[in-house]
Formats: structure tokens, sequence, C-alpha cells
């Protein structure tokens, strides 16, 4: 029999919402956003810090010990902004500006997945909140989203996995952010 805790994960680092936010989000997303494409999950909703594909647990162990060796400050982020890639047909909620500890903090988890030769991510960091994926054209918005602020205080490693056939995002473990 194979053990599930010994196979490689699909990781990844994150910032995750209240239930709160994630419903005001989705309400906003079922109302006021006209596109034939399901959304994601509610629960799914998060944002994705470092992607780390096919983790071995010796590897997931030292992504850990890393993430809680981190001292970085908590800070606030503003929402109230959406976009679009027509190459990924994803349609985002952005924060409205690039905060220093979010960049740090996202530079040094992808900076130590690479070192420890997990994935060498291609792209720049570009902070965003999926809403939806595949969409052909950029969602026509009747009206746009209330502008909200969260404070995070905490940060995520998640395991990206299928439960009864569904994507899931299942937080494996919090680290604070210092207040
Ligand atoms: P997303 O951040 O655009 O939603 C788990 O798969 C998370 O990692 C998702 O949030 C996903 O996209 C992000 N992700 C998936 N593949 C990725 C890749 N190749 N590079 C960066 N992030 C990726």
């Amino acid at each position: 029999m194979t053990d599930k805790n010994q196979e490689n994960k699909r990781l990844f680092f994150g910032l995750d919402f209240s239930q709160e936010n994630k419903a005001q989000i989705f309400n906003w997303l079922s109302h006021q956003v006209d596109d034939k494409r399901k959304p994601v999950l509610q629960s799914n909703l998060h944002l994705t810090l470092a992607f780390l594909p096919n983790v071995s647990p010796a590897n997931e162990l030292l992504l850990i010990e890393y993430a809680k060796s981190l001292t970085f400050s908590s800070f606030k982020l503003r929402f109230a902004e959406t976009g679009y890639w027509p190459n990924t047909g994803i349609f985002f909620l952005k924060p409205c500006e690039l905060v220093t500890p979010l960049n740090a903090l996202a530079t040094s988890i992808r900076n130590e997945g690479e070192r420890l030769g997990i994935y060498q991510n291609p792209f720049d960091f570009h902070p965003h909140v999926t809403l939806k994926r595949n969409c052909k054209q950029q969602p026509e918005i009747k009206k746009a989203i209330t502008p909200f602020e969260v404070e995070f205080k905490e940060f995520k490693l998640f395991h990206s996995t299928r439960v009864n056939s569904q994507l899931r995002y299942l937080p494996i473990t919090s680290f604070k952010l210092r207040c």
C-alpha cells in the first residue's frame, strides 16, 4: 500500500482570506460579473506567494523549517481592482500596490524553492487572486467590487490536491508574520 504522506506533493505558499472576505468576493463575483465560466471554489480563494510543484517529503520539511525561520512583518493590502490575462484566460483581483513586505516574503520563498532545486519560476511575481480561469475574453463587470483592505498576519503552506475529484487547496501549516 502507498503511504500518501510519502508521495511528492504539489504545494504552494500563499495568503488566505477570512471566510467573511471570501464570501464578500464571491457574492460580488456571482452577482456583478457577467461571464459563462464558473468561478474557482469560494474556499480556494487565495493569493499565491510561491508555487512549488512535485515536492518530496524531505523538501517539504525543509520548506517548513525555512518558513518558520522568516521574520517578515505583517502588512495590509487593499483590493479594488481586477485584471485579465488573455494568454491564460485568468480573471483576477489584485492588490492596489505591490507592498514591500509582500514582495520580500514572496521573493525569499521563491528563492528558497529555487535553491532546493524544486522550481525556478520563469515569471516575475505578480500578486493576484484568481477568480476565474480559461475565460475567452475579459469578463464584463456590471459593478466594480467595493474596495476592501485586509491585514495579513500570517501566511500558509497549502497542498493542492483533489478531494472527491474536486481541486482543493488544503492548508498544511500556518506561519506568523511579526505584528
Ligand atoms: P494562480 O495563483 O494563478 O491561481 C496552486 O496550483 C496555485 O499555484 C494556484 O493558485 C496557481 O495559480 C498557482 N500556480 C499554478 N501553476 C503555477 C505556475 N506554473 N507558476 C506559478 N504559479 C502557479
